[in-house]
């Protein structure tokens, strides 16, 4: 008797489509026809059998299976367009008993993603990837991929795919097997049921790789799409073989069984060894540096030219010159001279986990659209330092403490314009002590090679002194 269930790489219930118990939990959000769901289910029953759901970590692609983290009961990390061997690197380096599938269309792999499926392939990493080609973007409307056959028609080929515009199409597994990295390169086809044990075999012997630490597998499956090929399932599937195969040949490229790939990571790094590295240095730096409460988000704002980038790098080699932890991130605008550009710095006692300023403790404005676009995300208690040289409303919080500085033409006064930043940079040090004014002093001569613009500078800090102290 054949007993027909969900196999257990699966989670009981699918909650994308409706709450946990409801009447649609268990349904899939895939269309009918659609090869995925296929896939999905040889790799779910593959992991039950091999027994591997542990260890497993499935990595989610953009594409139309971006949510297989609703079905795969295993770990999962929804991964950038077309990273995901990326992501896959990282997780297989620091894991290396883990199972890593990457699991990628042909737009987030041969679109996007090329140079992230090149390199890892080509460095042999040890991750498991399987490549959906249904010739088309599914889940954006049924566009162009690079694996679109001559001819095909798409949304944005509606006369069909032609070779002097778009070039011919592209044949990952010809190129992935091209390197020496890879242990074990295939093709298979969902266009029948021999096909579909084919690629089930073809699975299990990639995820076989994967235990057995061969290195990388890559498995390229011909998969339907009958949505965005504009076609009934069972139509799809004899458009498969009638046009899909004769391009894309069904077989074996590669298949290398004695190999055992190498451990990737530092010789010295393993766990105990990383966790020395990171766990003291947190510890001793909470206790010894505890002159900052919280985390502080500075946001400095201004026109190209008004050297916010470069008091953006003062300020954090400041903080660092002063046992802190310390981020810098530039924005620029797309114009030079004259445009919008922005610095974020993230200041911690503690490593900092992201470098990206959406809600500043301080905004530094040096001009009027700044304190614009920025003034808003100050959170409430935070500091708004406002260059009044130049902008001439006031702010608008009444639960910020607003400093208004006329910094340019402080500077200026000192006979050095473009020195605004330095004196915006001192009031907020002296306005938050921390990092010090001194640390400040202290990178300065290593920051700029000049050794009279240093004396300049020393000087806006000074008249940035006495203004404060007016304040
Ligand atoms: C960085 C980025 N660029 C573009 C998109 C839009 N986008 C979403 S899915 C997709 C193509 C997916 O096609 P494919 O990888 O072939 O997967 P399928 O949906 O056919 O399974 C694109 C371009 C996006 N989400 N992110
Ligand atoms: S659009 Fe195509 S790939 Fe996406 S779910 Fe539907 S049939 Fe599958």
């Amino acid at each position: 008797m054949v007993k027909h269930a969900k196999p257990k790489g699966f989670y009981d219930q699918f909650l994308r489509k409706a709450p946990e118990g409801g009447p649609a939990a268990g349904t899939t959000h895939y269309c009918p026809g659609c090869g995925h769901g296929t896939v999905h289910k040889l790799i779910a029953e593959a992991i039950e059998d091999m027994n591997i759901k542990d260890r497993t970590i499935f990595l989610s692609p953009v594409g139309c299976s971006v949510f297989a983290y609703y079905y795969m009961d295993a770990g999962n990390i929804q991964c950038a367009h077309g990273r995901a061997p990326a992501v896959g690197t990282g997780a297989s380096r620091t894991r290396e008993d883990a199972i890593v599938i990457s699991y990628q269309g042909d737009g987030d792999l041969a679109g996007i993603g090329t140079a992230e499926i090149i390199h890892a392939a080509n460095r042999g990493e040890n991750m498991a990837v399987f490549f959906v080609n249904n010739a088309i973007y599914g889940m954006t409307g049924g566009q162009l991929a690079p694996t679109t056959l001559l001819g095909q028609t798409t949304a944005t080929t509606p006369f069909g795919r032609l070779e002097e515009r778009e070039g011919k199409p592209i044949h990952m597994a010809e190129v992935v097997s091209t390197l020496e990295g890879p242990v074990y390169v295939e093709r298979t086809t969902l266009s029948d049921a021999r096909g579909v044990m084919k690629t089930r075999k073809a699975i299990r012997k990639a995820l076989l790789n994967q235990v057995e630490h061969r290195g990388f597998s890559f498995v390229e499956i011909l998969s339907p799409c009958p949505i965005g090929w504009k076609m009934a399932p069972v139509q799809a599937r004899s458009w498969m073989k009638d046009n899909l195969e004769p391009v894309y040949e069904v077989k074996q490229f590669r298949n290398i069984e004695d190999k055992i790939r190498k451990s990737g990571r530092l010789p010295e790094a393993d766990d105990a060894a990383l966790l020395d590295m990171l766990v003291p240095k947190m510890e001793e730096t909470a206790l010894e540096t505890s002159i900052l409460d919280s985390e502080k988000r500075i946001k400095i704002a201004g026109f190209g030219g008004q050297g916010v980038l470069s008091a953006g790098t003062l300020l954090a080699n400041a903080a660092i010159a002063e046992g802190l932890e310390a981020t810098w991130l530039p924005s620029y605008g797309a114009e030079m001279r004259g445009g919008t550009a922005n610095a974020s710095v993230v200041l911690s006692s503690l490593p900092v986990g992201s470098p990206v300023v959406s809600s500043p403790t301080a905004l530094l404005a040096m001009n009027g659209p700044s304190l614009d676009s920025f003034e808003s995300a100050v959170v409430p208690g935070g500091l708004i330092v406002v260059n009044s040289s130049l902008v001439k409303r006031k702010v608008d919080r009444d639960d910020v403490r607003v400093i208004y500085a006329p910094v340019s033409a402080i500077a200026s006064e000192v006979g050095f314009l473009k020195g605004a930043n330095i004196v915006m940079l001192a009031l907020y040090l002296f306005e938050s002590g921390a990092p010090g004014i001194d640390a400040l002093k202290s990178v300065l001569p290593k920051l700029i090679k000049k050794s009279e613009l240093v004396e300049l500078n020393l000087k806006l800090i000074k008249r940035a002194e006495e203004f404060y102290a007016a304040v």
